[in-house]
């Protein structure tokens, strides 16, 4: 494998249980013979150096200046490093920043109109939670000696899109996201149902037997209790009545508006409404089969750290990093990071009264020490939340190259909300999950509440989209390519935002909502959320089995 490029350098220097500042991967990838580069730079730095230094590569080109042999072809693959020291006070230095990301168009609110222009009308609500008590299972162990020797194989990233952000905000885009929306998704359903175009439906004749896809348009209650939901393709839009009481009638109270289902039924005798049998999700199929890592390795799913705030559990957190370090959880490699890194700032009203670090960037400073006190050899991936500094309509791009300056310890993954993360052969969908707020208020409360996000996360499975509804909570952007359908089943489907801890399979795909690292604040306490603060969901990547840590 040749080492030109910097990941290619990184991963060499990681299969050898090394970090690296980003300046000395780029000195290394752009030196004449990259691969003797890089030996003599793991030559130069002393043994128990956590992190690879622009020094130690400085001391290594100029001990070896004359690079004249062609290079080796294939990295090295040493024995991973062991024995790293000192829990929780690796000093990581910060490098210069990533330069592949840095976007960020606007694009919020609601459009007129989908394929036509009709007002989709939104509704919303509020809905207050109430929590009983976490399961929690193992007690925290702190403090300890170090152990180390992760070597994990870097996360592989798809469908990140920053840099790929092509919305403006105009109209015509609203049409193009809802369109690709309409593509994406009725190809998931076409294998199933035999689709009719709306304009043609009429056309068949009373009595006839169809099957439409389409977006949710409208969903209206009758006068006499039946259901009334109208579905639109890219041909225009049908009437579709769901009787009270049919068994159907029960995932009428499923449907978000802008969500991609079919419908089968019959015809009305004056073929203008379908009277529906069967209503149709894109959905997880049920014989689902999960891929599993191929040795015992765990990663640590959380979000929602929201440090900034005075209700950020320092202690927690560090009693976290620290049980990191131990023997215990060695097997931890990746730590995915949810969204929500710091609390921001004026994301909320009021929210000013409770910051404890009140300048954006001083927070990023913060988060990156807390950030620190993470083992050094554990690979990190985070995407951005509502509280973060980039645009808050969805897709988020990662965050810009000033923050990853900021973030750089450790060297993360840094992609947008959502993505898709391959870590140790398992695929998981991270998304930060500002739209389980919508679903939760939406749906009634056996399909999801806040004690059981979980449930509301097996909904945008089954929708196979991270934020269907438009215009509600949830600020969607508009983009050429609809950023927030699930294209692929994942293995694991990992979010936060609501502060809650769930978890649970859904036709075979693990669901995991990850709590938060934040006391209830004023807000909380005013309608009642009850936050599931300093856990630590630890899942085994070649088992997918799950168990919680509790640093509180
Ligand atoms: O939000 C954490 C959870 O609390 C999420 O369910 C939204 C809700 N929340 C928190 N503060 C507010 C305000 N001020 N208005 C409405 N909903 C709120 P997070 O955004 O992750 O802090
Ligand atoms: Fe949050
Ligand atoms: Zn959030």
């Amino acid at each position: 494998m040749p080492l030109e490029t910097s990941s290619r350098v990184v991963q060499a220097l990681a299969s050898r249980g090394y970090n690296a500042e980003r300046e000395a991967v780029t000195l290394i990838a752009e030196s004449e013979a990259p691969d003797r580069a890089l030996e003599a730079a793991v030559e130069a730095a002393p043994d128990d150096a956590l992190v690879l230094t622009v020094a130690h590569v400085r001391e290594a080109l100029a001990a070896d200046p004359v690079p004249d042999p062609p290079a080796v072809d294939g990295a090295p693959d040493g024995p991973a490093r062991d024995g790293v020291a000192d829990a929780g006070t690796d000093e990581l230095a910060d490098g210069s920043a990533d330069p592949s990301a840095a976007d960020d168009a606007a694009g919020s609110g609601r459009s007129d109109g989908r394929f036509s222009p009709e007002d989709p009308s939104v509704s919303s609500g509020t809905s207050a939670p109430n929590s009983p008590d976490v399961p929690a299972e193992s007690p925290p162990e702190t403090g300890g000696s170090a152990v180390g020797g992760r070597s994990p194989e870097p996360p592989v990233v798809s469908n990140d899109m920053t840099g790929q952000s092509t919305g403006t905000g105009a109209y015509e885009e609203f049409v193009g996201v809802f369109r690709d929306r309409y593509e994406r998704l009725s190809g998931q359903l076409r294998g199933r149902v035999n689709h009719r175009p709306a304009d043609s439906v009429e056309a068949m004749g009373g009595g006839a037997d169809v099957e439409i896809i389409g977006l949710v348009n409208d969903i209206r209650s009758t006068a006499s209790g039946h259901w009334l939901v109208e579905l639109e393709d890219t041909t225009g839009t049908f009437p579709c009545l769901v009787m009270k009481d049919r068994d159907i009638a029960d995932l009428v109270d499923e449907l978000l508006l802008d969500e991609c289902i079919a419908v089968s039924g019959t015809l009305a005798d004056d073929a203008g409404i379908v009277f529906v049998d069967a209503i149709h999700f894109p959905d997880v199929p049920r014989t689902y089969r999960p891929s599993t890592a191929d040795r015992h390795v765990q990663a640590a799913l959380i979000s929602d750290v929201h440090v900034g705030s005075q209700e950020f559990l320092a202690d927690a957190w560090s009693r976290f990093a620290d049980w990191l370090h131990t023997e215990e959880a060695e097997r931890v490699e990746y730590l995915l990071i949810a969204g929500d890194m710091v609390e921001g700032v004026g994301v909320y009203p009021n929210q000013d009264d409770e910051l404890d670090i009140v300048d954006i960037y001083d927070q990023y400073e913060a988060f990156s020490e807390y950030l620190k006190e993470v083992p050094g050899d554990m690979e990190i991936v985070m995407i951005p939340g509502n509280h973060d500094a980039v645009r808050l309509a969805e897709p988020q791009p990662g965050f810009d190259e000033e923050l990853r300056g900021i973030m750089s310890a450790h060297d993360p993954q840094i992609v947008s909300n959502p993505a898709v993360v391959d870590v140790a052969g398992v695929s998981v969908l991270m998304y930060h999950g500002v739209s389980l707020d919508e679903v939760i208020a939406e749906l009634p409360e056996e399909k999801a509440s806040y004690d059981e996000p979980h449930r509301a996360m097996y909904q945008l499975l089954k929708k196979r989209h991270v934020a269907p509804q438009f215009g509600g909570k949830t600020r969607v952007a508009p983009e050429e390519r609809d950023f927030l359908v699930i294209d692929e089943v994942p293995d694991v489907f990992h979010t936060g935002h609501v502060h809650k801890l769930g978890w649970g399979k859904y036709h075979n795909v693990l669901a995991v909502n990850s709590g938060c690292w934040q006391a209830q604040t004023d807000f909380q306490k005013s309608v009642n959320i009850d936050p599931d603060a300093g856990y630590a969901p630890i899942l085994d990547l070649d088992t997918l089995d799950m168990t919680v840590r509790k640093f509180v």
